[in-house]
C-alpha cells in the first residue's frame, strides 16, 4: 500500500473497521486498540489496549487473554475505525490520515474527537509524559533539556484557540489531480491548546545573532521501519517562532493530546501549513540557515513562485516554501445535499494565516448577488472566526450556498482553484447544495 505524500499516489479510500483489520490485522490492532502480539504469538493484551477495547465494547472482557490479535470484537461492527475520534473519513491507514466532514466541524471550538489526523510516519508507542523531554539546542547560548513538568513550572502556561490547516487541504479538487492525500474540506480544525509560548522558551535559551530558522524533531518512526530515517522534520523562520501565538502544547481542549495529534507534546503554529506544527516533539534545533530536513526541500510544502496554468511542469528551483495559509471559509451548516425548509441559518468559520477576517459573504444564486454574514472577532489571535446568516429561499428548488471570506489585507477567496503541481493552498469557495421546499 502506498504512502508517501510526496512520491506515491494514493486515491481516497474510505474503509470500515473490518476492511481495515482485514488488510493488516496486527497493525490495525495496534493502531486502534494498542494491542501487540507477544513473542509466542498467543493473543495478548497490553493493559492500555485492553482498557481501550473494554471501553469500546462497554464492559471488561474476562477472557481477553484468549482473544487472538487482529480479532475485531463482534459488537463493534460498523464502529468508527479511529479510537477517540468521531465520524472522521479515513483517507489512508498507513500512515493514518483522516479528515472531518464539514458538518462535523460545526462547533466554534473543535472537540478533540473531531480534530483531523495527518501522519507522515508511525506514531510512537507507549508514550510516558512524565519522562518525556524536549531539547533546545543549536544556535542558542544555553542549550537545555526540559521535561513537561519543567515547561509548566518555568514558563507561563497559556490556553489559546488556534486554527490548524494542512497545506494540502482541498487537494482532491485539483485537475489535473495532484498526488498525495486527497483531502476535501476537513483537514482543518480550531481546538483550544494549552502550553507555553515557544518564544519564552527560546528567550530563556538565548538566541544567538546567527539564529534564523527552527528545525523540529519528534518521536514518530519512518514508514520503512528504518530507525535511521525520519518521516518529517520541518521548521519556521525565527520571526514566526517568536510570535505570541506559537505554542509548545501539552493539552488539547482541557484534556490530554490525542495520541494521533501528537501526545504528549507538540508545536502549534496557527495559520501556517499544519506540517510546521510538529507532533510528538522532542527537539528544536536552532539553525543559522533555512532548515533542510525531510519535507523541507524539493517540492514538499512548496509552490511555484509565480502562477502556473494547470498541468504545467515547473522546475524545482522555481518552488518557494509555503508560509502563511491563504484566506478561506468553510460552511458547517447546512450539510451538503440536504433538504431544508424555505429558510435556514447558514454558518461556519473563516480564517487567514497571521491575519484576521474582515467579512464573509454568502450567495444562493451562483455568485450573482452576495449577502454579508454576521462575523465574530477571533476569540484570540490565531483562532478561526465564526460567522452566521439567516437565508430565505425565494421559491422551492435546488440552491447552492457559496461562502466567500475577505481578510484584513483585502484579499478575497477565489472561485477557481489556484492550481499548483503538489496540490497545496486550495482556498476556493466552499459550495453546499441544498433543496428548499
Ligand atoms: N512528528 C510529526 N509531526 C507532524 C506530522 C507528522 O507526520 N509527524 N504531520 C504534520 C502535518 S503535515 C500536519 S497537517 C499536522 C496535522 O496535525 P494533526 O494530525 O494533529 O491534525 O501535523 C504535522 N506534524
Ligand atoms: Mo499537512
Amino acid at each position: 500500500m502506498a504512502l508517501d505524500d510526496d512520491n506515491k499516489p494514493k486515491r481516497t479510500e474510505t474503509r470500515n473497521l473490518h476492511e481495515f483489520f482485514a488488510s493488516d490485522p496486527e497493525r490495525a490492532d495496534y493502531e486502534f486498540f494498542g494491542r501487540v502480539a507477544n513473542p509466542n504469538r498467543r493473543g495478548f493484551l497490553k493493559k492500555t489496549g485492553l482498557a481501550t477495547m473494554a471501553a469500546m465494547v462497554g464492559a471488561n472482557i474476562p477472557f481477553a487473554q484468549n482473544m487472538p490479535i487482529g480479532l475485531v470484537p463482534a459488537a463493534l461492527a460498523g464502529e468508527d475505525v479511529l479510537v477517540g475520534k468521531d465520524g472522521l473519513t479515513l483517507l489512508n491507514d498507513r500512515p493514518v490520515n483522516a479528515e472531518t466532514p464539514p458538518e462535523l466541524l460545526d462547533d466554534p471550538i473543535t472537540p478533540t474527537n473531531r480534530h483531523f489526523i495527518r501522519n507522515n510516519g508511525i506514531p510512537p508507542e507507549d508514550v510516558d509524559p512524565s519522562t518525556w523531554t524536549l531539547t533546545i539546542d543549536g544556535f542558542v547560548n544555553n542549550p537545555m533539556t526540559l521535561t513537561i513538568q519543567d515547561l509548566k513550572e518555568q514558563f507561563e502556561v497559556v490556553t489559546l484557540a488556534l486554527a490548524l490547516e494542512c497545506g494540502g487541504n482541498g487537494r482532491a479538487f485539483f485537475d489535473p489531480p495532484a498526488k498525495g492525500n486527497q483531502w476535501t474540506y476537513g483537514a482543518v480544525a480550531c481546538s483550544e491548546w494549552t502550553g507555553v509560548r515557544l518564544r519564552d522558551v527560546l528567550n530563556k535559551a538565548g538566541l544567538k545573532p546567527e539564529a534564523v530558522y527552527t528545525a523540529h524533531y519528534g518521536a514518530d518512526g519512518h514508514l520503512s521501519g528504518d530507525p535511521n530515517k525520519i518521516p518529517i522534520s520541518r521548521g519556521v523562520p525565527i520571526s514566526k517562532a517568536m510570535m505570541e501565538t506559537s505554542l509548545i502544547a501539552f493539552e488539547m481542549n482541557g484534556g490530554p493530546l490525542h495520541p494521533m495529534n501528537g501526545a504528549p507534546l507538540r508545536l502549534v503554529y496557527p495559520g501556517w501549513p499544519g506540517s510546521c506544527s510538529h507532533k510528538w516533539l522532542q527537539r528544536i534545533w536552532i539553525r543559522d540557515q533555512v532548515h533542510d530536513g525531510p519535507k523541507m526541500t524539493g517540492t514538499s510544502y512548496r509552490v511555484p513562485a509565480y502562477p502556473v496554468a494547470p498541468g504545467t511542469k515547473v522546475p524545482k528551483e522555481d518552488f518557494v516554501i509555503i508560509e502563511r495559509m491563504p484566506v478561506k471559509s468553510l460552511i458547517t451548516y447546512p450539510a451538503n445535499d440536504t433538504d431544508l425548509g424555505m429558510s435556514t441559518e447558514v454558518r461556519g468559520h473563516a480564517w487567514s494565516g497571521d491575519r484576521t477576517i474582515e467579512r464573509v459573504d454568502i450567495s444562493i444564486d451562483f455568485g450573482a448577488t452576495w449577502m454579508q454574514a454576521e462575523l465574530d472577532p477571533p476569540v484570540n489571535e490565531g483562532a478561526w472566526q465564526n460567522w452566521r446568516l439567516n437565508v430565505d429561499f425565494p421559491v422551492a428548488g435546488y440552491y447552492e450556498i457559496w461562502a466567500r471570506a475577505t481578510d484584513s489585507a483585502g484579499v478575497m477567496q477565489p472561485f477557481a482553484i489556484n492550481w499548483n503541481p503538489k496540490g497545496y493552498l486550495n482556498n476556493s469557495m466552499h459550495r453546499v447544495g441544498v433543496r428548499a421546499s
